[in-house]
């Protein structure tokens, strides 16, 4: 993690520098090049007089601006993206003849696009949900797409079923309620018909929906891929990425404060992390299975509701990705990125997974209408880095000025170009799997078990993660209006895991049900055997996994972590420099929050510079406090709400707090006063120990007696 330490770097100069960039001491013109000498008046007749249909500097500004909106992707509209690279560790010759995994000289281009699903374009970023975790790797073969999400299985088993799980967890059509959300009936009316879609769906209830950072989130690429090594050998991969600052989540209370105070607080953190030069990083993992070992597993590796266990097979770290360049143009670049799964080198390959081979029509069809035309491939961030040579001509906004006569395959006249690549030469060739079937409508038995995943998840938390997914729960179906989908969710809730369906009945005040009147499973064909689709009772075929906990995934670094700072006039300015060089050396953000803008003088009278004024900000925007000593200072804060807030709400958030001299008494004066033992609340202690407790994320023990406090 790299940060920036510059004394002179300024990231409003910066800013600026950026916006200037290309049009530095140039003319304005139209877009046919004529320099413009007015564009804020029209042409009129006389200076009061009507509008002249001549003014075609008008009329190209105006019709510019009708037409400057494309349709928002139909799912992952809300995104945000940033340039870097990828470097890999050791050659993976072994598995695979791809250029970007064989050689560990080259440095990889990258564009990723991190997003939400079920929002619109301008959702808030706060919303319980999946996170898409894009990946455009710009590779001297052509392009790579690892298109994948923050969580490692999906709610469904077949490209069929898309656009149902789509329409039922998109607002409702008749009243366009709720945004962004999945607690709503039509959602859970198909969630509990379709029982494939609960592994995915207890993992949108727990904390992994609602990360803290796009920084601090796994990906991966969900289903099963192959690689494909010199020999023509496949080996069968899932992809992995592992944020190096560790996994971490907010609160739900968290979430809901901050979609009102900060509807970007996601964007916002990418954009300002990669200005500060902290760049954020992930290792690439592999989890490799031997062709041989396809079917030794108690569950389908084709079914892409279902994740290996790293217990099973261990992730092997292989290279790692760095994002160092925010975007010069939002629109230009993370709007009109085009990702595709079927965007592969050679070396990569698909498997039969049933969702997968149906993403491979979707993504360049979808783009034929949301960029309008099949030469979206030909704009800036969606061009390969080597070049491109076929005889694809024409249609809408092609920029290539193809050159010849030549525009078919074979040739003479064109000297037979281009030509087709031998296989030693990098010609893509698939990998010649065996096929001998019938031709049938069927969905394999072997996908049928929907509860065993479930229930290894919820026994892999914590209590505190068991807690909060039960919460998420007991939210999202309070918000169901339906008594019988209420009680079909805490039916299937009960075969998971009885504890989970008994604190969410509690919570509804509902009985669980012992049985329902339909099959649970009803996603099948209507002359199928219904009996032979119904999934069977969860087995266990391990107890535990430690990687699904995010307990396990701390990471141990406090870096680009924001801390506030709560002063006043005659603060102790040497405690605050002393927390502000050490906390700063390991790489935090130290912001100065007081009771007004402009600067605030300490006791030795000096002024330093306000980051914000305590009515301009929430607590929820940091993740831990320290309030330094001063008397004037501290005697100001207590008589200030605002300031007394901050310290509840932190302490309800589990965050860490550190108080030095009289800056106790602003605990005094608050909940603090009984959580003065808790091991990340400090009285005068070391910043090293205040470190140690940030780096954790959060004191998670504290939360059951933190609920006395009122939020
Ligand atoms: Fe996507 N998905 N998807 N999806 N998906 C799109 O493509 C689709 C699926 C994912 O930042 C769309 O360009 C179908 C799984 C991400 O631009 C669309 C199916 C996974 C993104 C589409 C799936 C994803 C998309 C919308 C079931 C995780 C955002 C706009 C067969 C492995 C990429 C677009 C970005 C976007 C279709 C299932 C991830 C409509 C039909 C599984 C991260 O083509």
């Amino acid at each position: 993690m790299k940060k920036n330490s510059s004394e002179e770097h300024n990231p409003k100069q910066e800013d600026l520098k950026r916006n200037t960039k290309d049009a530095d001491g140039k003319a304005m013109t139209t877009n046919q090049g004529q320099k413009v000498n007015d564009t804020n008046n029209s042409l009129k007749a006389g200076e009061r007089g009507a509008t002249l249909l001549e003014d075609f500097i008008l009329r190209e500004k105006i019709t510019h601006f009708d037409h400057e909106r494309i349709p928002e992707r139909i799912v992952h509209a809300r995104g945000s993206g940033a340039h870097g690279y990828f470097e890999l560790y050791e050659s993976q010759e072994k598995y695979t003849k791809a250029g970007i995994f064989t050689d560990t000289s080259r440095k990889t281009p990258v564009f990723v696009r991190f997003s939400t699903v079920a929002g619109n374009k301008g959702s808030a970023d706060l919303a319980r949900d999946v996170r898409g975790f894009a990946t455009k790797f710009y590779t001297e073969e052509g392009i790579f797409d690892l298109v994948g999400n923050n969580m490692p299985i999906f709610f469904i088993q077949d490209a069929m079923k898309f656009p149902d799980l789509i329409h039922s967890v998109k607002p409702e059509p008749d009243r366009e309620i709720p945004q962004a959300a999945s607690a709503h009936d039509t959602f859970y009316d198909f969630v509990s018909h379709t029982t494939e879609t609960l592994h995915n769906q207890i993992w949108v209830m727990s904390d992994r929906a609602i990360p803290r950072s796009f920084r601090m989130m796994e990906g991966f690429g969900i289903h099963t891929f192959r690689l494909i090594n010199h020999e023509g050998k496949s080996h069968f991969v899932k992809f992995h990425w592992k944020p190096l600052l560790g996994v971490h989540s907010i609160t739900w209370d968290e979430a809901v404060k901050i979609h009102g105070a900060d509807t970007d607080f996601h964007r916002r953190d990418l954009w300002d992390a990669i200005e500060a030069g902290h760049y954020p990083e992930w290792e690439l993992g592999f989890q490799i299975i031997p062709e041989e070992d396809e079917h030794k597993f108690d569950f389908d590796i084709l079914d892409p509701t279902k994740l290996i266990p790293e217990e099973m097979v261990p992730v092997q770290r292989i290279g790692k990705m760095t994002l160092n360049r925010n975007p010069d143009n939002f629109f230009a670049e993370t709007e009109q990125v085009a990702f595709h799964p079927g965007h592969v080198v050679p070396g990569i390959d698909f498997t039969n997974d049933p969702l997968l081979q149906g993403r491979l029509f979707s993504y360049t069809d979808t783009q034929l209408s949301r960029l309008g035309s099949p030469n979206f491939s030909e704009i800036p961030i969606n061009r390969p880095i080597n070049e491109v040579h076929n005889n694809q001509r024409d249609a809408h906004m092609r920029m290539t000025v193809n050159k010849g006569k030549t525009a078919y395959f074979p040739n003479s006249i064109g000297g037979g170009c281009p030509h087709l690549a031998k296989m030693a030469e990098g010609g893509f060739t698939s990998y010649e799997e065996r096929i001998d079937a019938k031709k049938v409508r069927e969905r394999s038995e072997s996908f049928n078990d929907h509860f065993s995943q479930p229930a290894l998840f919820y026994r892999s938390l914590q209590p505190w993660e068991q807690n909060h997914l039960a919460d998420a729960y007991t939210f999202e179906l309070g918000k169901c209006t339906y008594d019988h989908i209420k009680e079909r969710m805490l039916y299937i809730l009960n075969q998971i895991e009885e504890d989970l369906a008994s604190k969410v009945a509690k919570g509804l005040g509902m009985e669980i049900p012992t049985e329902i009147d339909t099959p649970l499973n009803q996603a099948i064909g209507a002359d199928a055997d219904v009996e032979k689709h119904q999934p069977p009772q969860k087995k266990v075929y391990l107890d535990k996994s430690e990687a699904l906990s995010q307990t396990h995934l701390s990471g141990n670094s406090i870096v680009s972590r924001k801390i506030a700072t709560l002063v006043s006039d005659g603060f102790d300015g040497e405690a605050l420099m002393n927390m502000k060089n050490a906390l700063e050396e390991k790489g935090a953000i130290i912001q100065l929050i007081a009771t007004h803008g402009g600067t605030v003088t300490c006791d030795k009278g000096k002024n330093h510079q306000v980051d914000a004024a305590l009515l301009t900000t929430e607590s929820v925007l940091f993740d831990a406090i320290f309030v330094p000593g001063g008397e004037e200072s501290v005697k100001d804060l207590l008589t200030e709400a605002k300031a007394k807030k901050f310290i509840n709400e932190s302490l309800m958030h589990c965050k860490a707090i550190a108080v030095s001299k009289e800056g106790e008494q602003l605990l005094d004066a608050t909940y603090g006063k009984d959580f003065k033992d808790d091991q990340a609340v400090f009285i005068n202690q070391s910043a090293d120990d205040f470190a140690k407790a940030i780096a954790n994320h959060r004191n998670w023990n504290r939360e059951e007696k933190a609920k006395s406090i009122p939020a």
